[in-house]
C-alpha cells in the first residue's frame, strides 16, 4: 500500500529536491502537498520521505498506541558530529525517543516546574520585562520604525533568560546581541540551511567547514549554561526557577538528580526552544491585527474593558478571551513551528501502519513529516475561509468543538510543548501590555506577509509604528 502513496518523478541520486527548493523550505513541502494531496511520498538524496497535510490523517499519527516522535532530521544532525563521551547529552527537545533515558530523567525531573503555579509565579518577571518594551518604544516615539521580530525576540529572550535562570541578557538598548544569543542564532541557521539544497551539496565536500561551526557555537553555549549551573550550586537561592529545578530537582521514580552536563543541555534546549517560536507567534499576532482592524479593536476593546488604565495583574488573563483567541488563530496560520516527525513506535508489535483504513501503509523505517501548517487549513474543518484570519473561530465555545486534529501547534502526547503555559502567560501579557500602552499602524500599509525561515517561522521585513494612548503615565 506504501506505493499507493503519491509521489513526483525524481532524479537519479537527487531524487526530488529541485521540486522541492524554496528560500522557504517548509513552503517547497507545502507546495508538494497542494500538487499530489494530503499524503505525498518524496525523496532527497536517496531517503525517502512520507509527508501528511490533512487533520484525518493528522489524528492517525498524533495516536500514541502506533506512533511516536522522531526528532526532525535538521535538530538530531546537530548532534551527530562527535563521538558518545564528547556528544553533549541530548536536550529534552532532540532527544531520539520517550524510551531514552536522558528524556525520561529530564521529563520528570523538569514538568513540576513547568506547572500553572510555577508558571503563574513568573508573572512578575514576565511584566517587568513587557514594561521595558513598553518604555523602549515610548521613548523612541511615533516615528521609530519598530523592527517587530527583532525587539520580541529581545523580549522572548530576555524573558526566558530572566525566569528560567535568573540572568538577564539585557538586550533592550543594545544594537548587537550577546555573544550566547550569536551562537543560539548561528546554529539555528546552521539547522535550516540543512534543509537547502547549497548546503546539502556543499556538506558532501571535504573542505566544508560549517559542521566545525555548528560545533563551536554548540560547545560554548554548553560552556556557559555549565557555569551557570556551577554558580547556582555554589550559591543556592530559593527562587522557583527552572535553574533551581535543575540543580535540585529530584526524579521521582529513580531518585537522582540530573547530572551537569545533562543540566545543561537542556538549559540550552530551553533559551533556544523559549524564545524563537514566542516572538514569531507575536510578531505574526501583531501583523494580523494590523491586517484586520475590526480584530484589532475588538482586542483594545477588551484590554481596555478588563485592564482599564490600571496595573495589569496575572488574574486579568484569563479575562482576555479575545486576545486568547488572536493568539490560537495566528498559531493556527502560522504555527512557528510549522511541522513534527512521528514514526511507528519501537514496542509496536507492526512493522507496517496502515493509514484511512488499508489505503495507505506506513512502514517501521519511514519517518512521517506532519506538516501542521497545512493540516491547520484543512477545508474539511476550517471550510471555505480556511485561509482567513477570524478569530471568532478559536473563541474557547468554538474551540473546543474542534477535532483533536484541528490545532496541534505545541506538538501532541508526551513529547508535546513542555512550555506551552509559559508561552502563553507570556503572550497574553505582552499582547494586552501593548494594547494597553500603544496604537499601533503599519509602517508601509501596503506591506503583505513575507515568511522567513530559521528553524521557526517570523514575518520578514515586518515593521510598525507606536503611538502612545492617552492616559498612560
Ligand atoms: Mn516548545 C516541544 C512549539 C514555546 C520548550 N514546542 C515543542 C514542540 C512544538 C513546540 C511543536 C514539539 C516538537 C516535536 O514534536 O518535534 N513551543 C512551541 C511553540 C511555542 C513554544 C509554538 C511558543 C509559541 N517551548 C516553548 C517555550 C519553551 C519550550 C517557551 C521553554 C520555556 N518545547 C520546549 C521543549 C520541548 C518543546 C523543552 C520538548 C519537549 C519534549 O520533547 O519533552
Amino acid at each position: 500500500a506504501r506505493d499507493h502513496i503519491p509521489s513526483p518523478r525524481g532524479l537519479p541520486f537527487v531524487g526530488n529536491v529541485l521540486t522541492i527548493q524554496d528560500e522557504v523550505p517548509i513552503h517547497g513541502v507545502e507546495r508538494l502537498t497542494e500538487l499530489y494531496g494530503p499524503i505525498v511520498k518524496f525523496s532527497i538524496f536517496g531517503k525517502e520521505r512520507i509527508c501528511i497535510a490533512s487533520v484525518e490523517l493528522l489524528e492517525e499519527l498524533c495516536d500514541e498506541k502506533r506512533f511516536w516522535k522522531t526528532p526532525s532530521d535538521a535538530l538530531s544532525a546537530l548532534s551527530k558530529e562527535k563521538s558518545d563521551a564528547e556528544r553533549p547529552r541530548p536536550g529534552l527537545f532532540t532527544a531520539p525517543s520517550e524510551d531514552h533515558e536522558d528524556w525520561q530523567q529530564a521529563h520528570r525531573t523538569l514538568m513540576p516546574a513547568f506547572g500553572p503555579l510555577s508558571i503563574q509565579q513568573m508573572f512578575d518577571e514576565m511584566h517587568d520585562l513587557g514594561s521595558q518594551l513598553v518604555l523602549k518604544w515610548a521613548r523612541l516615539g511615533p516615528s521609530f520604525r519598530i523592527p517587530v521580530t527583532a525587539d520580541f525576540t529581545r523580549l522572548t529572550l530576555d524573558t526566558i533568560g530572566l525566569c528560567a535562570m535568573d540572568y538577564r541578557f539585557n538586550s533592550f538598548y543594545k544594537d548587537e546581541m550577546d555573544p550566547f544569543v550569536e551562537a543560539m542564532n548561528s546554529t539555528l541557521t546552521a539547522a535550516s540551511d540543512r534543509l537547502k539544497i547549497g548546503s546539502m551539496l556543499k556538506k558532501m565536500m571535504p573542505w566544508d567547514r560549517s559542521n566545525n561551526q555548528v560545533q563551536i557555537d554548540r560547545e560554548y553555549m554548553d560552556k556557559v549554561s555549565l557555569e551557570l549551573i556551577k554558580h547556582r550550586r555554589e550559591n543556592p537561592s530559593d527562587k522557583r526557577d527552572l535553574l533551581n529545578a535543575m540543580v535540585n530537582g529530584v526524579d521521582p521514580i529513580t531518585k537522582t538528580k540530573m547530572d551537569d552536563r545533562l543540566a545543561a543541555s537542556n538549559m540550552v534546549t530551553f533559551l533556544i526552544a523559549g524564545h524563537e517560536t514566542t516572538s514569531g507567534l507575536l510578531s505574526f499576532a501583531f501583523l494580523n491585527l494590523l491586517k484586520t482592524p475590526d480584530a484589532y479593536f475588538k482586542a483594545q476593546q477588551e484590554v481596555d474593558r478588563v485592564v482599564g488604565r490600571n496595573k495589569m495583574k496575572a488574574e486579568h488573563l484569563k479575562q482576555l478571551k479575545y486576545i486568547d483567541a488572536v493568539l490560537r488563530e495566528t498559531l493556527r496560520l502560522t504555527p512557528t513551528v510549522p511541522a513534527f516527525v512521528r514514526s511507528v513506535r519501537k514496542d509496536n508489535p507492526h512493522d507496517v501502519e496502515e493509514l484511512a483504513g488499508g489505503k495507505y501503509a506506513v512502514h517501521r523505517d519511514d519517518p512521517v513529516l506532519c506538516l501542521i501548517s497545512k493540516c491547520h487549513r484543512d477545508p474539511k474543518v476550517y471550510g471555505e475561509d480556511a485561509n482567513e484570519f477570524r478569530p471568532e473561530r478559536m473563541l474557547e465555545e468554538n474551540f473546543k468543538k474542534l477535532p483533536s486534529g484541528a490545532w496541534k501547534p505545541f506538538g501532541t502526547g508526551v513529547r508535546a510543548c513542555i512550555g506551552r503555559a509559559f508561552a502563553w502567560q507570556e503572550s497574553l501579557m505582552a499582547v494586552g501590555l501593548l494594547l494597553q500602552n500603544f496604537n499601533f499602524r503599519l509602517d508601509d500599509p501596503s506591506y503583505e506577509m513575507k515568511i522567513k525561515q530559521t528553524l521557526t517561522l517570523k514575518p520578514d521585513n515586518f515593521f510598525m509604528r507606536a503611538t502612545l494612548r492617552e492616559g498612560i503615565t
